[in-house]
């Protein structure tokens, strides 16, 4: 597994024991098709679960292809950045189909406990060797106009991720109990911008947790579920090693957007209903 590195500050044994547990429990051999129950406890209690290997190697080499190539032809122009690949599931058959996989979706339901499911929204966060920037501190109901305001994300890491080149960090619901259901202080650092953060934790609201924050270190196929409250972030990527994720929201069913509140989510916006 790879080493682990603090975003800020020194390593501590409570951090880096937190690391060796999350990695002894979320590495198995084989493909996970269901959670156990005390998985599903587990992320209802910290906010956030690993999958261990969600896809086998040889479906992660076509989904690694698959995406390899609409990174190419999104970015070839210049003018957006492979961290900002939003929702191109509208246009393309292929991500739709992999935002749809039933294995995956299963998982969902069973988190957002839930038979119908909704994709919220997906993304390709693709952080270049050397130059992939940070994702600041920032919980994701901040942003998102829904009710009820349920959502898990599947983080699928397309190559392995530690904290070397970007990884995420989280700051567990265990740790940080009123995040759970309260957006924490924020300050917006620009215009609202559709792929972008602009809705950052301020430094003082997140210092208190920050030495404990859990560095997600993934091998290529697997996967983290987070819920939509859990305070996040990645360093930037400044190593010689890329590290994409492939991001879908869930809902439930029963998910409505509040129309009107955020440019990007207009009255025409389409949460697809897949299971
Ligand atoms: O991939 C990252 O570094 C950040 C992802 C993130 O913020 C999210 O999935 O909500």
């Amino acid at each position: 597994m790879g080493s682990l590195l603090r975003h800020a500050g020194t390593v501590t044994c409570a951090a880096l024991a937190a690391v060796i547990i999350w990695q002894a429990r979320h590495s198995q051999p084989e493909v996970l098709v269901k959670f156990r129950a005390e998985q599903v406890e587990e992320y209802c209690k910290a906010g956030i679960i690993g999958t261990g290997r969600l896809f086998s190697d040889e479906e992660m080499a076509a989904i690694r292809a698959g995406l390899d190539e609409r990174i190419s032809v999104a970015t070839k122009d210049g003018k957006v950045r492979s961290e900002d690949l939003l929702n191109l599931h509208f246009n393309d058959t292929w991500l739709l189909e992999l935002a749809s996989h039933p294995r995956v979706l299963d998982l969902a339901s069973q988190l957002l406990d839930s038979d119908g499911v909704r994709i919220f929204t997906t993304r390709i966060l693709s952080k270049p060797a050397r130059t992939g920037y940070a994702v600041p501190w920032h919980q994701d109901s901040n942003y998102w106009p829904l009710n009820p305001l349920r959502v898990t994300s599947l983080w699928l890491a397309v190559d392995d991720a530690d904290a070397g080149n970007g990884a995420m960090q989280t700051i567990n619901f265990t740790v940080a109990p009123t995040a759970r259901s309260e957006n924490l202080p924020v300050e917006q650092t620009s215009k609202e911008g559709g792929a972008h953060f602009d809705l950052n934790i301020r430094q003082d609201a997140i210092a208190p947790y920050e030495d404990q924050a859990v560095t997600l270190v993934l091998k290529r196929g697997e996967a983290s579920f987070h819920d939509a409250w859990l305070p996040h972030n990645s360093p930037p990527n400044t190593s010689s090693r890329r590290r994409c994720a492939w991001i879908v929201r869930y809902t439930p069913a029963s998910t409505k957007l509040i129309p009107g509140k955020r440019k990007l989510f207009g009255d025409d916006y389409e949460m697809l209903l897949v299971r």
